[in-house]
C-alpha cells in the first residue's frame, strides 16, 4: 500500500479521498489553486502546495505542474478524483513516465471509451447490448435516411462526439429527417468540430441506470449493482439512488453481467460505471462508460458497506479485490441529493457569494467502510461556514446522502435531512429538492429522465409573500434577539441599571407595543408587538394573535400563535433573518431605523458587541465604506451577528482573520475617515 499521495483535485471529492486516505494512515498531498488557498481540502492535508491561478486551466487541469508536486513531495500515486484530469488518457499516461501511480484505469481503457462510436463498436462485438441503431461511418444523407427507416420512428439523431445532451435531434418522421440531420450535423462541426453522427431508436420515457465496476490487475471484476440516475435537469443530476426502483434480482444479475463484459472488453482496471439507458419494460441498452469514481458513489457504498476509495487504493497498489461477486450484498436503500448553490427559480442559475451560515443536517460521521447499520445521514463538503462560492468552479455545496431500510425510510430521512440544511449567503436549490423528493412522482418510484420537466408547476412553486407563522417567528427572533442584546449591553455600559437594557426584551420600556418591518422580496410587511395584560399580541393587517414562544440560541424555535405550537429555526445575518420552516426558506430584511441608531452610538472603531469567533471578513484594508457596509461577520452564541460600519470611512486595518477568537469589546478593525 502507498504511504503518501497526491489528490489532483478540490472541493468534496479531494475531501472525500483524503478522509479515507487518513483513516488508512496514508499521508495526503493536496493542490491548490490561489482561489483555493484556504480552502477546506487544503486544511484536511498533511501538506499542500499552489499550483497556479484560479481558472482550472492554469491550475487543476495542469498535469505537467501536478506530476511535478507529487516528484518533490514523495508522492507514490495520484488520485485524480472526477472531473478535471480523471478522464484524460495522456496524463494517466505521464504519470506512468514520471513513476508514479495513477489511480484510475490504464490509459488504452480511457481511450477506448473516449471515443463514443469506436466504444459501441467494441460493445457490440463483446454481446453488450446497443439501442437498434446506425453506428457505423457511412455519412451520406440518403444512406442515413434509410437506416433510419428501418429502424422506425421516432429516432435519435445524435453527434458521435457528443455527450451530456448536446447535437440530439429527435425525429418523428421520415419527411422531417435530412433537415434535423443538417441541423444536428452543423451543431455538432460548431460545438465538437466533428460532424459525424449515429441514429437511434428515440426512446420516449428512458431511464439512466448505470451499473459500478470493479476490475483488479489480476483479471478479476465484479459489479457493486446499479444506481438510477434518472431525475437531472437539462443533463445534471439532481438525485441518485440505489438500488434502482423496481430493479428485479435476474435483470439486475443481466445487467451487472454486461457492465463486467464492457468493462472486460476494453481490458479496465479500478473503478468505473457502466451507463445504460433502459426502457420502462427493463430493456436496457449501453449507453457510455465513464472510466472515473463518480460523483454519486456515495450511494453504493451506502448499500454495501464498502469504501470504494479503498478499493481504489488496493487496486492501484496491486491489491487483489478484496471481495468476490457472491460476497457483495446489498442492503437496503440510499438517496443521495447534490445541494447547490444555484437559483432554481431563474433557469438554475449559479449564485456565488460567502457563506455566511451553513448548518447541515445531523450527520454521522462517515468513518469509511461502515459497520451495521449504516449511517443513516451523511453530508460530503468541501466548504465550511465562511467559505465562498466562487465562479470558478461547480457550484456544488455538499452531497446529502441517506441511508434506510427501504426506499420509504431513506425518502422519509432525506426529506428530513433536508427540512435541516440551512445555508445563508448564497441561493441553493435546498427547497426545489425538499419539493422533489415530496412529490408525488418521486416518491412512487416511476422514475425517468422527464420526470422534473413534467412536473414543473408542482416543483417550481412560486414565490408567495410571507405568511403569518413566517412573519411570527420572525418576530419572536427579532424581539427575543433584541432583549439578549440589551443584557448584554447592560452589562458593559458604566449604567447597568439603565431603562435602555432592560431584560424583558422591550428594548422601549416606555412603549407599550413595538413595529417591526419584514421586506421579503421587495414586499414590506409592518408586525406589531403588543404588550397586553394577557400576554403578548402580534398584530399584522387585520390579524391579532397572541404570540409567545421560546428560542434557543443557536436559532431554534418554538412559538404558540393563538394556541398552535409552531417549530422553525431562524439565522439573523446583518439585517436580515432567515427563517427556516417546512423546508423553505424565506428570507426577511429588517427595515428597522432603531438598528442605525445603534449602530451611531459606537464610537470609530468597532468592537465586538460579545466574545465569538470570526466567521468572515468582508472587507480588505484600503477599502471604501459607507455607512451600514458589512464589515466583519462574528459567530457568538451559535449565532450569526454581522458588524456594519457605523460611518463612512476607509478600513485603516484589519485586527482579525477567520477562525480566530476574540473577546468581548476588543476592536475588530478600525475606520478612518
Ligand atoms: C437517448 C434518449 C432516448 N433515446 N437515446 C441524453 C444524454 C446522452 N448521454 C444520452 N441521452 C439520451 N439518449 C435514445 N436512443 C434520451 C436521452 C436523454 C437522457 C438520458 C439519460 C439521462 C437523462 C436524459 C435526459 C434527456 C434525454
Amino acid at each position: 500500500m502507498f504511504s503518501k499521495i497526491l489528490i489532483a483535485n478540490r472541493g468534496e471529492i479531494a475531501c472525500r479521498i483524503a478522509k479515507t486516505a487518513k483513516r488508512l494512515g496514508i499521508s495526503v498531498v493536496a493542490v491548490y489553486s490561489e482561489a483555493d488557498a484556504g480552502s477546506r481540502h487544503v486544511s484536511m492535508a498533511d501538506e499542500a502546495y499552489c499550483i497556479g491561478p484560479p481558472p482550472a486551466k492554469d491550475s487543476y487541469l495542469r498535469g505537467d505542474a501536478i506530476i511535478e508536486v507529487a516528484k518533490k513531495s514523495g508522492a507514490q500515486a495520484i488520485h485524480p478524483g472526477y472531473g478535471f484530469l480523471s478522464e484524460n488518457d495522456a496524463f494517466a499516461e505521464a504519470c506512468a513516465k514520471a513513476g508514479l501511480v495513477f489511480i484510475g484505469p490504464p490509459p488504452s481503457a480511457i481511450r477506448a471509451m473516449g471515443l463514443k462510436s469506436a466504444a459501441k463498436a467494441l460493445m457490440e462485438k463483446a454481446g453488450v447490448p446497443l439501442v437498434p441503431g446506425y453506428h457505423g461511418d457511412k455519412q451520406d444523407p440518403a444512406f442515413l435516411r434509410t437506416e433510419a427507416d428501418k429502424i422506425g420512428y421516432p429516432v435519435l439523431i445524435k453527434a458521435s462526439a457528443g455527450g451530456g445532451g448536446k447535437g440530439m435531434r429527435v425525429v418523428e418522421k421520415g419527411g422531417d429527417f435530412v433537415e434535423a440531420l443538417a441541423s444536428c450535423q452543423r451543431e455538432a462541426k460548431a460545438s465538437f468540430g466533428d460532424d459525424q453522427v449515429l441514429i437511434e431508436k428515440y426512446l420516449t420515457r428512458p431511464r439512466h441506470i448505470e451499473i459500478q465496476v470493479f476490475a483488479d490487475t489480476r483479471g478479476q471484476c465484479v459489479y457493486l449493482f446499479e444506481r438510477d440516475c434518472s431525475v437531472q435537469r437539462r443533463h445534471q443530476k439532481v438525485l441518485e439512488e440505489a438500488p434502482a426502483p423496481g430493479m428485479q434480482p435476474d435483470r439486475r444479475k443481466a445487467m451487472g453481467a454486461a457492465a463486467v463484459a464492457a468493462a472486460q472488453a476494453v481490458g479496465y482496471v479500478g473503478a468505473g460505471t457502466v451507463e445504460f439507458i433502459a426502457n420502462q419494460d427493463g430493456s436496457f441498452y449501453f449507453m457510455e462508460m465513464n472510466t472515473r469514481l463518480q460523483v454519486e458513489h456515495p450511494v453504493t457504498e451506502m448499500i454495501t458497506g464498502l469504501d470504494l476509495v479503498h478499493w481504489q487504493l488496493q487496486v492501484a497498489a496491486g491489491l487483489p479485490l478484496p471481495l468476490t461477486q457472491d460476497q457483495v450484498k446489498i442492503n437496503g436503500h440510499s438517496i443521495e441529493a447534490r445541494v447547490y448553490a444555484e437559483n432554481p427559480a431563474k433557469n438554475f442559475l449559479p449564485s456565488t457569494g460567502l457563506l455566511k451560515h451553513v448548518r447541515t443536517p445531523e450527520a454521522v460521521e462517515f468513518e469509511g467502510a461502515m459497520v451495521q447499520p449504516p449511517a443513516s445521514v451523511r453530508v460530503d463538503s468541501g466548504v465550511r461556514p465562511g467559505d465562498t462560492i466562487s465562479p470558478y468552479y461547480d457550484p456544488m455545496i455538499a452531497k446529502l446522502i441517506v441511508w434506510g431500510e427501504d426506499r420509504g425510510v431513506a425518502l422519509a430521512r432525506l426529506a428530513r435531512a433536508l427540512g435541516e440544511f440551512e445555508v445563508v449567503g448564497v441561493s441553493t436549490n435546498i427547497a426545489f429538492l425538499g419539493r422533489v423528493v415530496k412529490s408525488r412522482a418521486f416518491s412512487s418510484g416511476d422514475l425517468d429522465t422527464g420526470l422534473i420537466e413534467r412536473n414543473r408547476d408542482e416543483l417550481f412553486a412560486p414565490a408567495s409573500g410571507p405568511r403569518d407563522d413566517v412573519l411570527a417567528l420572525a418576530a419572536f427572533a427579532e424581539f427575543t434577539l433584541s432583549g439578549w442584546t440589551a443584557t448584554q449591553r447592560g452589562k458593559t455600559t458604566d449604567e447597568p441599571n439603565s431603562p435602555w437594557h432592560l431584560v424583558d426584551g422591550w428594548r422601549l420600556n416606555e412603549q407599550p407595543h413595538h413595529t417591526i418591518v419584514f421586506v421579503e422580496d421587495d414586499q414590506s410587511t409592518a408586525v406589531t408587538l403588543v404588550r397586553a395584560a394577557s400576554g403578548m399580541r402580534m398584530r399584522t393587517g387585520s390579524a391579532d394573535y397572541a404570540l409567545s414562544g421560546k428560542m434557543s440560541p443557536d436559532g431554534a424555535l418554538r412559538i404558540e400563535l393563538d394556541g398552535r405550537s409552531v417549530g422553525g429555526r431562524a439565522v439573523r445575518v446583518g439585517s436580515e433573518w432567515s427563517i427556516f420552516l417546512g423546508g423553505e426558506q424565506h428570507r426577511l430584511a429588517l427595515k428597522d431605523d432603531l438598528h442605525e441608531l445603534e449602530s451611531d452610538a459606537h464610537g470609530g472603531t468597532l468592537a465586538a458587541p460579545m466574545p465569538g469567533k470570526i466567521i468572515a471578513v468582508l472587507v480588505a484594508k484600503g477599502a471604501r465604506v459607507e455607512k451600514g457596509t458589512p464589515l466583519v461577520i462574528l459567530e457568538a452564541m451559535k449565532m450569526e451577528h454581522t458588524i456594519t460600519a457605523p460611518r463612512a470611512g476607509t478600513v485603516a486595518s484589519i485586527r482579525f482573520a477567520p477562525g480566530e477568537q476574540v473577546d468581548e469589546g476588543v476592536d475588530l478593525l478600525t475606520l478612518e475617515d
